[in-house]
């Protein structure tokens, strides 16, 4: 597979950072999760995750500022030119800085790939997971919140990302096989 950038866009619960990992892996590509970044900073205790703490866990989003200087400073030092972005951006504001940060590196955005799941769904998996991993904004309520930040904030991303001619949309249902087998066809189709 060849390209440059990639992200990957979804409603919370989609399944983006479960399928990043593993195509991260088979295509040697960097996976940058600003959820995972977030949380690690919660867990140890950072100035930054004693700030941003009751904002996971209210299911809000974390601010613009702060996202687009730590992505900044994540792609600034990569080497590699092979990138997902999973869960950035997640608003026009960031969508924009990141169009940017790209100029900048001379690096391309090839693909948006937008994993399609319904909403009853998504809460299922998110409470699921709550009970597997203790994750403090994956109870019911929060989960919902964390629905409405989405089509409020981050669908827009949709129609700029679809009027550029890079979103495809996958259904994200079925099993995590099944998912990453049509992530990958539509993804070698394509660039190959
Ligand atoms: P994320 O960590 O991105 O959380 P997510 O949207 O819930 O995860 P994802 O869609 O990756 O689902 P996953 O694969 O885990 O964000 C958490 C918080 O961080 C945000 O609410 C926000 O506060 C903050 N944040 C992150 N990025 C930000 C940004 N750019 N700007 C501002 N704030 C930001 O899958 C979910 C579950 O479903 C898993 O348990 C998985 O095993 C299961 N699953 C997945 N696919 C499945 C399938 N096909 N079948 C059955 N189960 C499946």
């Amino acid at each position: 597979m060849t390209g440059q950038v990639m992200i990957f866009l979804g409603a919370p619960g989609a399944g983006k950072g479960t399928q990043a990992e593993r195509l991260s892996k088979q295509y040697g590509m960097v996976k940058l999760s600003t959820g995972d970044i977030l949380r690690d900073h919660v867990s140890r205790g950072t100035a930054l995750g004693q700030r941003i703490e009751p904002i996971l866990s209210s299911g809000q989003l974390v601010s613009d500022e702060i996202l687009i200087e730590l992505i900044e400073d994540r792609v600034s030092v990569l080497e590699s030119s092979k990138i997902i972005l999973d869960g950035f951006p997640r608003t026009v504001e960031q969508a924009k800085a990141l169009e940017q940060l790209l100029i900048a590196k001379g690096l391309e955005l090839c693909s948006v790939i937008l994993l399609d799941v319904p909403v009853d769904l998504l809460i299922d998996r998110i409470v699921s997971r709550g009970k597997v991993l203790g994750r403090s904004d994956d109870d019911e309520s929060t989960a919902r919140e964390r629905q409405r930040v989405y089509l409020e904030q981050t669908e827009p991303l949709v129609d700029h990302y679809r009027s550029k001619g890079l979103l495809k949309v996958v259904a994200g249902t079925g099993s995590l096989d099944e998912v990453y087998a049509r992530i990958v066809k539509i993804l070698e189709k394509e660039h190959v």
